[in-house]
C-alpha cells in the first residue's frame, strides 16, 4: 500500500470520453483495468465526474453559429466549445461500466455551473471557483496526488497544474491517461505541466 497521504485522483473515466461517447477521446476505455488495478494501492481514491446541465456554455450548441472545436472568448478567457457531453442523469456521464468505482471514497463533480466550464478538479474555469477538493484533501492531510485519466490535456492539465500550483505533489501517470490533442494541445499540457513542477510518469 502507499503511504496515508497519498490520494489517487482518477479524472472523468465516463462513457463520453470513452470509443462510442459523445466526445470520444481515442482509446479512452483502455485505462479502465490499470487503473482498477491502482485503485487498490491507495488508501484514498477520488473520483471525477463531468456533470454538465443540458444548454451548458461550453457546449457549441449553446452558441449559434459555431461549430464544436471552435475557440471562443468567455468572459473569463478562451474556452474551447465541445459538442454536448456529461449531461447530468445521462449514460454518457455515467463512468465507464468496468471501471471498479465501489473504493471510491469522494466523487466529486464539476462543470455544474451552466455559466463556467470545469477542466480542473479544484477550480472551475474562471480559476477562482473553487470545487471544494482543496478543502476535502488538506483536513484529511492527503498532499501527495497522483492522477490520471481523461483527458491528459484537458481535465488532468488543469487538475495537475492547479494541484501544483497550490503546494500538493502530483504525479501523472500517462499510460493511465489518453489525451484528445487538438491543435497540439498534448505538447502543450506537457510542457505546462512540467513548468509547474508536476512529475509525468
Ligand atoms: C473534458 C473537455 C470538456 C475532460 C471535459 O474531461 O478532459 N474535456 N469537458
Ligand atoms: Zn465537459
Amino acid at each position: 500500500m502507499r503511504a496515508t497521504n497519498e490520494a489517487l485522483i482518477v479524472i472523468d473515466v465516463q462513457n463520453d470520453f470513452c470509443p462510442g461517447g459523445a466526445l470520444a477521446v481515442e482509446g479512452g476505455n483502455e485505462i479502465v483495468p490499470g487503473i482498477n488495478e491502482l485503485t487498490g494501492e491507495f488508501h484514498a481514491v477520488i473520483l471525477t465526474q463531468d456533470w454538465h446541465p443540458a444548454g451548458h456554455s461550453s457546449f457549441a450548441s449553446s452558441h449559434q453559429g459555431t461549430s464544436p472545436f471552435e475557440m471562443i472568448e468567455m468572459d473569463y478567457g478562451p474556452q474551447v466549445l465541445w459538442p454536448d457531453h456529461c449531461v447530468q442523469g445521462t449514460q454518457g456521464a455515467e463512468f465507464h461500466r468496468d471501471m471498479e468505482t465501489t473504493a471510491a471514497q469522494l466523487i466529486i463533480r464539476k462543470g455544474f455551473n451552466s455559466a463556467i466550464d470545469s477542466y480542473s478538479a479544484l477550480f472551475e474555469n474562471d480559476h477562482k471557483t473553487a470545487t471544494g477538493l482543496e478543502g476535502y484533501l488538506r483536513t484529511r492531510g492527503l498532499d501527495q496526488l497522483t492522477m490520471v485519466g481523461l483527458a491528459t490535456d484537458f481535465c488532468v492539465n488543469f487538475s495537475a497544474v492547479d494541484a501544483a500550483k497550490r503546494g500538493f505533489g502530483v504525479t501523472v501517470l500517462q499510460d493511465f491517461c489518453r489525451a484528445i490533442d487538438l491543435d497540439g494541445s498534448m505538447a502543450a499540457a506537457e510542457s505546462g505541466m512540467a513548468e509547474a513542477g508536476v512529475t509525468l510518469a
